[in-house]
């Protein structure tokens, strides 16, 4: 033991490095205090130097080498200072690149995408701001999501690791994380994979086969709600909200799905270059594969209508496709370990395959010189298949395509429908079957999935929605999509506010000095009861009368805001300045599209279907509340299928006409927006932006422009702007005064921590617009930075001064 240890008791413990400056700085002010020296060892770089000199001359010098060594120390600790501040802000600007924390940059925006393009280039796509991971796609296969990692990141502290998806896994217990960004294609889908993956690692379930399934039900529903659209191959047309739930033991006890405005209208329309929903292609390939085409009423030579696009023009394209077969059998497995019966699974073919043939049942106006609007079936064997298909009797089916009701004086009577109007219906009776389906898989898989679910245990939930969208025609879809996105984006903004003013609001401060771009306005547009866009748009849709053009003027007439205008020469236009950016809607087909009409024919004749699952679809109290399916069996009780060969005007039950009105899409939407609203609201929320880095899905290639245009999407570039009109630095009054005193006060010299020591500071220095808090000192970011550069001018001085002792010890 060397006598001078024995002596000062110094530790043996390795020194603590530059980078736990906490832990020597206070231990310094003991040393002086108290004794000479309590733990030499903890400066190293510059007492080290010295400790030779000062062993060789301590004896019988003590006063005077206690008196230099209080200089010196006092010297150092300033050294600290700096060194500490540099750890902070001074280092990260100089190293910008190197950040894995954007929140601890103080620059502006145009470092913030430099960094991002620099860790993109050495592919760590990761990155935070704060509590906000953004993810870039790197649009390549990446080794970054083995079993090493998800052992790395399991009980790792965030700072250990680097940035990665895997990391939100441990902080998302009981909280929910938020996929959304400006852009399809981002990868916000792939990343809530992965964390669902990570998820089934962590509670790892006494029940395997239970975290199996969560997996695969991720790719179940995504086979039936995604579909390949000009962005993205594998394109999300519908919200999804996957709650996850543990026991307190950790342990995966359950899952549960919550889908939100499937994009139904693909199933009878896609755009050019688009495709159906992935499941159409999937079991068309694999009837074909098993030799069961026939079985379910389709050609292996003649493509269906609804998926006839420009890329798919026959049979044998979709027929002889590998992939596609691969994919059906992969999604019968997940039907099968999920639990789905055989016989469910059959039904579920069947309604596929009825919504493909009746997509090519053809009306033909039926040749009569009084009733030149009626309309005839002209391929009745494809009406047979998709009656037979269903369950149902194919005149019923028919007549519910060919005719409708009326009520004229108080009675009423069936007229036949036009064949455009019988096209209508037929295509209404194909999206709601497929919506239909989507929600009951999704609560059947509810259902199987609900195991032994305590109520107490954790719940994470995690949100994937599709991006805001902004394409050439905009139509009722894009408006729906667009409003949800805003809600997020209202959560965002609050979340991210929420935590400032409750800081400000805790220490007493004025908090009126920030401004944000809120958004609420623009909600209140579309939300608002009852003046907001979507009451008027339900007002209107009560009108038989109304149309799209009285629709719109609605609009103009109410809705006096600056964000809301008509273009001019766009005859059906209107704009709304989104906090996204602009962007121009058509109202052509916005009523039909919020009525969304089934005819009751055919839900009461769907309801009368020999098969159970059809029957269930109409009956089943769906996501869609069980409110619609109930007012129309009310409706159906005394609905008489009028029989082949009755004349076309038949009088009906009266009571059929009671409420036939049902739920409109925008009222249906406002209550899932609510409900996601208050799934939020109950949670801590993590959010996770996704960006992409270049349209042409391309590994490895960076477009700045494309990147800055979605961090002001997403809000990232927004949260930098916060930081810099709030005070990004509420620092704690003692670790001011530990920082900046020897600004204002004699280095020797130990302030109070008072408010008034760190008044004094900030005057000394000559700022302003700072906050004094009821412990923390508040500075902007500005602020920050010309402190550390005047106590960096100090330490020039004192490292001369240094420079002496040293010279003056030695
Ligand atoms: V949309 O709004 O649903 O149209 P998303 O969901 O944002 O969109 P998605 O997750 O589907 O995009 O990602 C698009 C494609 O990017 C994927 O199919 C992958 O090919 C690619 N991708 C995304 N994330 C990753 C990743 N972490 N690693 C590798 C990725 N490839
Ligand atoms: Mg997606």
């Amino acid at each position: 033991l060397h006598p001078m240890r024995a002596l000062f008791k110094i530790p043996r413990n390795p020194p603590p490095t530059l980078h736990q400056p906490e832990l020597w700085s206070d231990d310094f002010n003991d040393f002086i205090c108290k004794c000479l020296i309590k733990d030499f060892e903890l400066r190293p770089n510059v007492l080290d130097l010295l400790q030779h000199v000062f062993i060789k001359q301590i004896v019988g010098r003590e006063k005077i080498l206690q008196k230099q060594l209080i200089e010196l120390i006092d010297l150092n600790q300033q050294i600290g200072v700096i060194e500490k501040t540099r750890g902070g802000h001074m280092k990260t600007q100089t190293d910008a690149d190197e950040v894995e924390d954007l929140a601890t940059l103080e620059v502006l925006d145009e470092v913030r995408r430099s960094t991002l393009q620099s860790r993109y280039g050495r592919d760590q796509i990761y990155t935070y701001v704060g509590d906000i991971l953004i993810a870039v796609n790197p649009f390549h296969k990446m080794e970054i999501y083995t079993p090493q990692y998800t052992k790395m990141y399991i009980g790792a502290k965030r700072t250990a690791n680097p940035p990665h998806i895997f990391a939100v896994a441990d902080v998302a217990y009981q909280s929910m994380v938020c996929f959304d960004s400006g852009e399809s294609g981002a990868g916000k889908t792939e990343g809530a994979h992965l964390l669902v993956q990570q998820l089934t690692v962590l509670g790892k379930a006494n029940n395997r086969t239970l975290q199996e399934k969560i997996l695969l039900v991720n790719s179940l529903v995504e086979a039936f709600g995604n579909a390949c659209t000009v962005i993205n191959d594998n394109s999300s047309r519908f919200g999804k909200y996957l709650e996850m739930k543990f026991t307190n033991g950790g342990t995966v006890a359950g899952a549960k799905i919550s889908e939100y405005l499937l994009e139904k209208s693909r199933v009878i329309h896609q755009a050019a270059g688009e495709r159906n929903f992935h499941i159409f292609y999937y079991i068309y390939a694999g009837l074909a594969d098993r030799k069961k085409l026939a079985h379910y009423k389709l050609s292996d030579s003649k493509t269906p209508k609804y998926l006839w696009n420009e890329h798919v023009k026959l049979g044998p394209d979709i027929v002889n496709n590998t992939f596609y077969k691969e994919q059906f059998d992969a999604v019968e497995q997940c039907f099968k370990v999920i639990g789905f019966t055989l016989e469910e699974l059959g039904s579920v073919y069947s309604t596929l395959a009825a919504i493909l043939n009746s997509g090519d049942i053809e009306f033909s106006p039926v040749a009569s010189e009084h009733q030149t609007d009626k309309s005839d079936i002209s391929n009745i064997s494809v009406l047979e298949n998709v009656a037979s298909l269903l369950c149902i009797r194919s005149d019923e089916l028919q007549e519910a395509l060919t005719s409708h009701c009326v009520v004229a004086r108080g009675e009423t009577i069936v007229r036949p429908n036009t064949v455009e109007k019988a096209a209508e219906v037929r295509d209404a009776m194909g999206k709601a079957l497929y919506g239909r389906l989507f929600s009951w898989i999704v609560n059947r898989i509810n259902a199987l999935l609900q195991i032994c679910v305590e109520d107490k245990g954790l719940n994470i939930g995690i949100l994937d929605i599709f991006g805001f969208e902004n394409f050439k025609k905009n139509s009722f879809e894009q408006l729906c999509i667009n409003i949800a996105n805003e809600q997020i984006q209202f959560y965002f903004n609050q979340h991210i506010f929420a935590w400032e003013q409750d800081e400000y609001l805790n220490e007493e401060v004025d908090a009126r000095m920030i401004e944000y771009e809120d958004n609420r306005p623009l909600l209140d547009l579309f939300l608002q009861k009852p003046m907001g866009m979507l009451s008027l748009l339900d007002e209107e849709s009560r009108f038989p009368q109304a149309t799209d053009q009285t629709l719109v003027e609605k609009f103009d007439d109410n809705l006096k805001t600056k964000s809301f205008w008509r273009p001019k020469r766009v005859d059906l236009g209107f704009g709304i300045h989104h906090y996204a950016g602009k962007v121009i809607y058509n109202a052509a087909g916005f009523l039909a599209k919020n009525r969304d009409m089934l005819p009751a024919d055919i839900v009461l004749l769907l309801r009368s279907s020999e098969n159970e699952l059809t029957r269930k679809l109409v009956t089943h109290p769906l996501t869609k509340t069980g409110k619609e399916a109930e007012r129309v069996a009310t409706w159906k009780l005394g609905r008489r299928i009028r029989q082949p060969g009755e004349p076309g005007d038949t009088p009906c039950h009266p009571r059929e006409t009671t409420n036939m009105r049902t739920q409109t899409v925008a009222s249906y939407f406002r209550y899932s927006l609510m409900d996601l609203l208050s799934k939020m609201v109950a949670g801590q929320p993590h959010f996770v932006r996704c960006i992409k880095p270049n349209n042409d899905r391309q590994a490895n290639k960076f477009d700045r422009e494309k990147v800055l245009v979605q961090l002001r999407y997403t809000g990232v570039l927004e949260t930098a702007k916060i930081r810099r009109q709030g005070y990004s630095h509420r620092i704690l009054f003692a670790n001011f005064i530990k920082r900046y005193y020897i600004l204002a006060f004699p280095a020797h010299e130990e302030p109070a921590v008072t408010q008034e020591t760190c008044s004094t500071i900030l005057e000394k220095a000559k700022l302003e617009n700072w906050a004094m808090g009821k412990t923390k000192v508040f500075l902007k970011y500005y602020h920050v930075e010309h402190l550390n550069l005047i106590v960096q001018q100090a330490t020039q001085r004192i490292i001369l001064v240094q420079a002496y002792v040293r010279g003056w010890l030695g």
